[in-house]
This record gives C-alpha cells, structure tokens and sequence, in this order.
C-alpha cells in the first residue's frame, strides 16, 4: 500500500484495547508500535486536546517517537456527556445511566480520538471522528468499552459485532492514526 522506511513508535496507554487496532492501523506506514503500559495522571479537563497535551507532557524527554492518544464517547442531547469521563462513567456505571437518560432523549452519538506525537520537543496532535446513534440494548462482545452500544451511521451493528477490520475501517481512531502514518511517512527522519 504505502511505501514507507520502517519506523518504531512508542505507543503509551494502560489500555490494552488500543494497542491492536493502533499497531494495525500504522503497519502499512511501516510503523512498528511497541506498547508501553502506562497510567497517567489524568487532568480534570473540558476537552480530549487538554488531555493530549498533559500525556505528552508525562513522556517529556522519553527517545524517539512517542505516541498517546485519549479518546471519548460524545452524545450532543446529554451535552456530550460521557465525553472526557467516558472511562469513569462506564467504570462505575456501566451503560444503564446512558440507556435510561436516553429513552426520551435523540440517540445520536459520536467517538472522538486525539493522537498526541511528540519528538524531543515537538509535539503534534491529530483527530479522528466516527458518528451513528446509540443502540437501544448492548449487542456483540468484540472491540472495548462502548463498542456494544454504539451503532456507527449506516449500519445494524455495534462496533462489538464487527470484525476488528471492520471496525478499524471507519473508527475514530483509525482515522486519526492514519493521519499519523500519513504524517510519518512524510518526515526525512
Ligand atoms: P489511556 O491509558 O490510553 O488513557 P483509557 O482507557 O483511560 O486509556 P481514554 O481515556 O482515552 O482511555 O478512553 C476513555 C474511555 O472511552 C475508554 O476507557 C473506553 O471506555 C472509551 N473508549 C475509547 N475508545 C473506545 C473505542 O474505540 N470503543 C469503545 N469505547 C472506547
């Protein structure tokens, strides 16, 4: 597909989630991710590009490229909530707030990505969205997180009962991890 000079990334995160869908992601950019298992003190902030910056800035003076990325689940009729809390809300929780408070509200939702690249001191963000609406019973047991809930636009299944493929075709963080390929197979070095 691309052609690319082999390249490895440090890719930060406690979620083990992440890491497949990113490694797969960035292979055809001859990106090699290697994982490590971090947590992060994570700010208290309104959005994920705060958050992004506070991630970069706790891997300040680690070598070569270093990749992070936060990600949420938005619903614009509960005011984006879960949003930036989406793991706290689901840790304690689980989807029963999120299915009740949407009985007699629109169902529409979206997931947003963030990735966060820094090189010594440069640092670069990139984004990546996945629109649908939320399904009205959890469905499928692939993916993470909301994946068993969300329906993306167009179809009648949850991310959970898509392949990984099939998921990483149109997810959040596939479109923002592309445009991180796309920006490393450009760099000289
Ligand atoms: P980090 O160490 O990378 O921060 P995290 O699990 O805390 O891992 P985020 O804050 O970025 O990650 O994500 C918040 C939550 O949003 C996450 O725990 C999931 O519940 C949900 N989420 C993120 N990406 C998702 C996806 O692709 N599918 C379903 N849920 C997702």
């Amino acid at each position: 597909m691309v052609s690319a000079r082999p390249r490895s990334v440090t890719f930060v995160s406690r979620n083990a989630g992440k890491v497949p869908e990113t490694r797969e992601t960035l292979r055809p950019y001859g990106v090699t991710l290697r994982w490590r298992r971090k947590e992060f003190i994570e700010p208290q902030a309104a959005r994920l590009e705060e958050v992004v910056r506070a991630k970069l800035h706790e891997v300040e003076g680690w070598a070569g490229y270093v990749l992070v990325e936060d990600s949420g689940f938005f619903i614009p009729s509960l005011n984006g909530f879960p949003g930036v809390y989406s793991a706290h809300v689901l840790e304690a929780w689980g989807f029963t707030p999120i299915l009740e408070l949407l009985r007699s509200r629109p169902r529409e939702a979206y997931f947003r990505t963030v990735a966060g690249l820094r090189r010594g001191r440069s640092e670069w963000l990139f984004v990546g969205e996945v629109r649908g609406t939320v399904a009205r019973r959890p469905a499928g047991h692939g993916g993470f997180g909301y994946d068993p809930i969300f329906l993306p636009r167009g179809w009648k299944r949850t991310f959970a009962e898509a392949t990984p493929e099939e998921k990483n075709g149109i997810s959040h963080r596939a479109r923002a991890m592309r445009k991180v390929g796309k920006f490393l197979v450009g760099r000289p070095t």
